[in-house]
Order: structure tokens, then sequence, then C-alpha cells
């Protein structure tokens, strides 16, 4: 069988809900072995490891959990050394996972609704977390970290995957403490910025900024008003920005032990999304701004020109929540809001743009745009990538995981390329019967050219049960793949990774 390259070949329906469930069988085993079953060539000096986090496990010994967000942390590795490949892949063993592991069943609930049995009597009142360790995995200052946004991360041995322990980064966090997934590296600098947000009726975020050693450099703390639920971050040389959805809280169903707490989330289409503006300097002052309702879970990017700010990101129109009864297996894909790629540019001296003070203006009176936003790309896409070294810089190239089709919402079955300076678009499609992951960036060694270099991306080929690893030109995605890697079994579908050289 053949997996379809290229957008003509492919029938108007670019994907098959039982295939796509698929993708969603837990991986019990661990393995270690030499990618041997290679299409194509691996580039000889593409010299480093991928490392990639997400659910490994959708199944507590055959007990489902209620949706993917809430599975066990899997990392899985793949070591590229002078053209030959090595893969391995091992559980974070959290206390959580070890602890039901031993048991055989769930004995705790997840945040996305995974319930403990014995119906809500039995999970009313336990408002404990599982640290899964699910979300991101990034090899910094000498650790390898497995991180899950609500709470601290797990440290990993880079060669086994073997899972040492909780890791307050030498005393900077505190048991209990949250350290978000999404850091981001400086382009520029090289420094590493985190946050962590503990949400309230204000929430708090505090910002953590560490040198390429990962000696800590600063941190500090913000307040804004209302319950924040903030996944990701952008910076610039000088900011730090996050979007605050329009969102409320109610965790009577969560406490009563009906729902997780991210099913209490609902969004709210009539209020404004509000952007938090934290310069990196901590004694300057937290910015707030208003735009249009949406959801942004992920950032691709943002840069400063003269007193604005652009910035990139993943917006939903709107968030259903996930619903305590339904089946995420079942997702009707067509009756969800895609996400889509917009630009936000945000003036800095508009008048809205006030340091913000505590008795200040609330989210509930009136606003006016000091942002403009503009649709750049209206296809389905996620997972936003650009070149390393263009993070928080004005860059031209962005890679993304995107639907096959050029509009509807679907699964991620294609790479997408943006040229934002030219307006072109380039397509690299696995349909039908390919599902991507995050298009990773790696850039060649020694070059200048923002795109020169490799996206590598894990398919899962529902035709086979298994999954490749796809090494793509990012000069030009219509070469096709320069190298398919295949798995001897599929990864389920993951959330975040990163690469590091050699
Ligand atoms: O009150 C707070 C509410 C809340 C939701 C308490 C809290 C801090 C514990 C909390 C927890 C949030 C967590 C743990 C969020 C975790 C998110 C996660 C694991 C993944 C998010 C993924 C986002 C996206 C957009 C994934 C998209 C995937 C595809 C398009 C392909 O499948
Ligand atoms: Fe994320």
């Amino acid at each position: 069988f053949q997996l379809y390259e290229h957008a003509s070949t492919v029938p108007v329906t670019s994907y098959n809900a039982q295939d796509w469930q698929r993708g969603y069988e837990s991986l019990k085993q661990e393995f270690d072995y030499w990618i041997d079953d290679v299409e194509g060539d691996i580039p000889a000096d593409l010299n480093g490891t991928l490392f990639r986090n997400g659910p490994g496990l959708l199944d507590i010994n055959g007990q489902r959990i209620h949706h993917p967000f809430d599975g066990d942390g899997m990392i899985a590795k793949i070591g590229f050394k002078d053209g030959r490949a090595h893969f391995s892949n091992r559980f974070v063993r959290t206390k959580g996972y070890q602890e039901e592991q031993a048991a055989g069943r769930i004995l705790y609930r997840g945040v996305f609704g995974t319930q403990k049995p014995g119906g809500w009597l039995g999970n009313a009142f336990d408002l404990r977390h599982k640290n899964i360790a699910n979300t991101n995995v990034i090899y910094w200052g000498d650790k390898l970290l497995a991180l899950w946004e609500a709470a601290a991360p797990y440290r990993l041995d880079p060669y086994t995957l073997e899972t040492l322990g909780l890791e307050y980064l030498d005393g900077l966090l505190d048991p209990g403490d949250a350290f978000a997934a999404h850091p981001r590296i400086d382009g520029k600098t090289g420094r590493l910025v985190n946050f962590s947000i503990k949400p309230g009726l204000s929430s708090k975020i505090t910002i953590y900024e560490f040198d390429p050693s990962g000696k800590l450099l600063t941190k500090h703390s913000h307040y804004v008003p209302g319950f924040a639920f903030i996944h990701d971050l952008a910076i610039t040389p000088n900011y730090c920005i996050f979007f605050q959805n329009p969102v409320t809280f109610n965790p009577l169903p969560f406490v009563l032990g009906l729902q997780g707490a991210a099913q209490c989330i609902k969004f709210n289409p009539n209020r404004p999304t509000q952007i938090i503006i934290i310069p990196r300097n901590p004694k300057q002052p937290m910015q707030l701004l208003q735009t249009e309702a949406g959801f942004v879970f992920h950032h691709a990017n943002a840069f400063e020109q003269g007193d604005k700010i652009y910035l990139d990101s993943i917006c939903y129109e709107s968030l259903s929540a996930v619903e305590a009864e339904s089946d995420y297996r079942q997702t009707n894909f067509e009756a969800l809001s895609p996400g889509q790629l917009w630009r936000f540019e945000i003036d800095l001296n508009s008048s809205q743009a006030e340091p913000w003070q505590p008795g200040g203006r609330s989210q509930a009176e009136p606003w006016q745009p000091g942002v403009q936003r503009q649709m750049l790309e209206s296809r389905c896409c996620e997972f936003p990538w650009v070149n390393p070294t263009k993070v928080g810089q004005p860059y031209r190239y962005l890679y993304l995981g995107a639907a096959h089709a050029p509009s509807g919402n679907a699964p991620l079955q294609a790479i997408l390329k943006v040229d934002l300076n030219s307006g072109t678009r380039q397509l690299w499609s696995a349909a039908p019967k390919g599902y991507v992951s995050e298009p990773i960036f790696v850039p060649r060694p020694e070059t200048v050219n923002e795109d020169d270099g490799w996206l590598l991306t894990l398919v899962y080929d529902s035709a086979h049960h298994r999954s490749d690893l796809a090494i793509l030109e990012a000069r030009d995605l219509n070469r096709g793949s320069v190298a398919r890697l295949h798995l001897k079994h599929h990864v389920p579908y993951g959330l975040h990774g990163s690469f590091t050289p050699d």
C-alpha cells in the first residue's frame, strides 16, 4: 500500500473515523531497537535526538480514560547518528503511573474527565491531581524534563529514559507548584522562558527565565483579575505575552465528583479575550489589552516592531467543553470549529494599554480595540513550529500540522508550510491513511537560510497500524519525504517534543 504524498491524488473525504481512532490505542510495550526499515535516506548531517511526549496509555488495565489529555506520559526518543536511527520509548514512572499499574485500575481522577470507578460518590471531594507528565519534553541545563502544566516536571535520564524523580529545579519550585509545559527558548539569547499559573478569583502568573546552562536569571509574579486557563506563552526580546481566554470556571461539578476540572471551564463568546503583556524586565509593569473572543492554546511566534508587538496564534472561534458523557473517539470533527492561524497586531501605545492596577479596569467594562487581528490561514491547523533561531524575532516561515482539506475541521493529516512574506503555501499530505503530529524543525548545521533544515513528524499509518517518522526537506515540501522510518509499532497521537543536536 502506498501512502499518498500529494494533495491532488486524494479523494474528497481524506480520512476515515475508524482509521483515525486506532491511533488512540495504548502502547503498553517499551521498545529499544535500531530502525532498519527505512524508505529513502536519513540525512547524514542530521545528528542529534528527537524527544517526543504524549499519552502512551489510553486505558489503565482495560479501564478506559475519558480523554487523551488524561493519558500517562510516554517519551519516545529517536536518536540520529551518521545516517542511522535508533528508537526507544519509556513511560514516565510518575507516582500515579506506578500506583495505578500496581493496582491494575484507575486510582485518580483526570483533569479532562477521567473518573475513578464508583460513580460520582466514588469521586466526590477527591480534588487530587495525578501528575501525568505527558505534554512536552525538553533537554535543558543537562536535564531531560517531562512537563505537565499543573505540576512540577519529572526528570529522566536522557540516555535510558529512566525516571529519576520529580524535579524542583534546584529548589526553585516548592512541592505542589506548577511549571508550564510550554517553555520558549529565545532565538537570539538562548535563554529559556517559562511560567506557572495558579488560577483563582484572580490568577497568579509567575515567570521564570534561565540562562542556557539552566541557571535562574529572573523570577517574578503578577496577578490578573479573574480565572485564567493559560496553556502557552509567546516571547519577544522584551515581553512575555499570554492570552486569557474568555472562560468561566464553575468548580462545583468537579468537587461533587461529576466532572473533571477542565470540563467545568465554559467558553464565553460574548466576552473579550484579554491579552496579558508582562515585560521580561521584572521592574516594568504588566499591561492588559482586549480583543475579540476566541480560544487560543498555542502561539506560533511573536516579534516587536517599533511600539508594536505582532503575535501569531492558533485561534478557535469557540471551544466546546469535553462532555461528561461523550466518547472522544466518536468526535464529530465537522461539528467543531477548526483551529486557524491569526495575526494580532498589538499597539503598546494605545490608550487601552495602561499598566494594570488592583481595582482597575475589569473584564466586564467596555473596551476599545488596541489590537487589530487578521486571519492568515483558514485551513484547520495546530502545533505551530518555527526555526528555533527565529523565536521572538521577525520571521518568514511557519510550519504546522494541518487538515488535508482546505476548509472545515478534520484530523491533522498534512504538514503546512506558510511563507508569511510571499503568502505562498506548501502542503505535504499523508492522507488518506496517515495522521501527522507536530512538525519539529531542525536547522541544517552551519546554514543561514531560515528554511534550510528538516521537519520531523511522527505519522500514524492506519493502513499498517504502526507509525513512521517522516523527514521532510523544509525548503521544499513538494519534494515529498526525504526518508520514512517505519517503526515496528504505532505511537499514540502525541503532544509536544523537541530536538537536541549532538
Ligand atoms: O483550575 C484549573 C483548570 C485546569 C484546566 C486547574 C488546572 C491547572 C489543574 C487545570 C489543568 C490543566 C491541564 C492539566 C491542561 C493540560 C493540557 C494538555 C495535556 C494538552 C493540551 C493540548 C492542546 C491542544 C490544542 C491539542 C490539540 C491536539 C490535536 C489537534 C491533535 O490531536
Ligand atoms: Fe501545547
